[in-house]
């Protein structure tokens, strides 16, 4: 059960990653060649792991044949993208940061949308006019690793409502609900006027859900904002920003907060708040 009143609403919001997987998908260009030896490297590996864990557990056929039903439900429910967003592409970030500098990277998640309405440096993200939540002002700079201001950045930022919802997944919030492109001023800054998201809760109704209610692991994910900070030139940067003292920031099911990403963010105005930021990109 969701706790809020869409909470029908809440299943189709993984299995909708899969179709917005799939539109990423074929919007790309040039797909990776990957080598015969290099798939039969990796997969040997991850079936080494299997293996291993059968083995050490002790996994009986009724446990395989469980596990299988349950893997086939995931396909069926169309939640590949989230449980592997949820439990696996923290590795992956965390190996692709390997040689990367600047401000830190966390995961893409399965809710971007990519091609979102551009908006100038200072802006308020689209959003109903009765949109709820604690009014954020979220400003900063962009500037590269030695300081300077870049030219010519964007920050792609996209995030949840005060109910933890994200538009295009969930039927009741507008298509493209508190998600943009946000174009830097000449000097990198940016001024962004939102609201500030709830925490996100899995859906609990599908077998990403289950899966977690029957091991009895929590849902939950610290409210963030995602953001891809771009520039020409520049070695982009997909990240998530957090809000300092917000529940499930030191336990998030996702495993994808850093210690350098959270705001701190300080009372604005009557009743808002105000938090900075300021990103640093790589050149490439
Ligand atoms: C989210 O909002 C999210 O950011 C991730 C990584 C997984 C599920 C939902
Ligand atoms: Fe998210």
């Amino acid at each position: 059960m969701t706790t809020t009143e869409h909470s029908p609403t809440a299943a189709g919001a993984g299995a909708s990653a899969t179709q917005a997987f799939r539109a990423g998908r074929s919007a790309d260009t040039g797909a990776p060649e990957v080598s015969a030896e290099r798939i039969s490297d990796v997969a040997s590996a991850v079936l080494d792991g299997v293996h291993a864990a059968i083995r050490a557990k002790k996994v009986t056929y009724g446990e395989f044949q469980a596990a299988k039903q349950w893997l086939i439900d995931v396909g069926e429910g169309r939640e590949w993208p989230l449980l592997l967003d949820v439990f696996v592409e923290h590795v992956v970030e965390e190996v692709a940061a390997e040689d990367q500098h600047g401000t830190k990277g966390s995961i893409l998640g399965p809710y971007h949308l990519p091609g979102q309405p551009k908006l100038p440096s200072e802006t308020t993200l689209p959003m109903r006019p009765d949109e709820k939540g604690v009014p954020l002002m979220f400003t900063g700079q962009v500037r590269d690793v030695d300081g300077n201001p870049v030219v010519g950045a964007e920050l792609d930022i996209w995030h949840a409502d005060d109910e933890g919802y994200y538009s295009g997944f969930a039927a009741h919030v507008p298509d493209g609900n508190l998600r943009g492109v946000v174009v830097c001023d000449g000097q990198g800054r940016f001024e962004i006027s939102t609201i500030k998201p709830a925490p996100y809760q899995i859906p609990t109704d599908g077998p990403t859900g289950k899966l977690l209610e029957a091991a009895g692991w929590h849902p939950w994910r610290p409210a963030h904002l995602h953001l891809i900070v771009s520039a020409p030139g520049h070695r982009p940067i997909t990240t998530q920003l957090f809000f300092e003292g917000g529940d499930w920031l030191k336990d998030d099911v996702a495993h994808a907060t850093k210690p350098d990403l959270v705001l701190d963010p300080q009372p604005h105005g009557d009743n808002g708040l105000r938090a900075e930021y300021n990103f640093v990109l790589e050149r490439i």
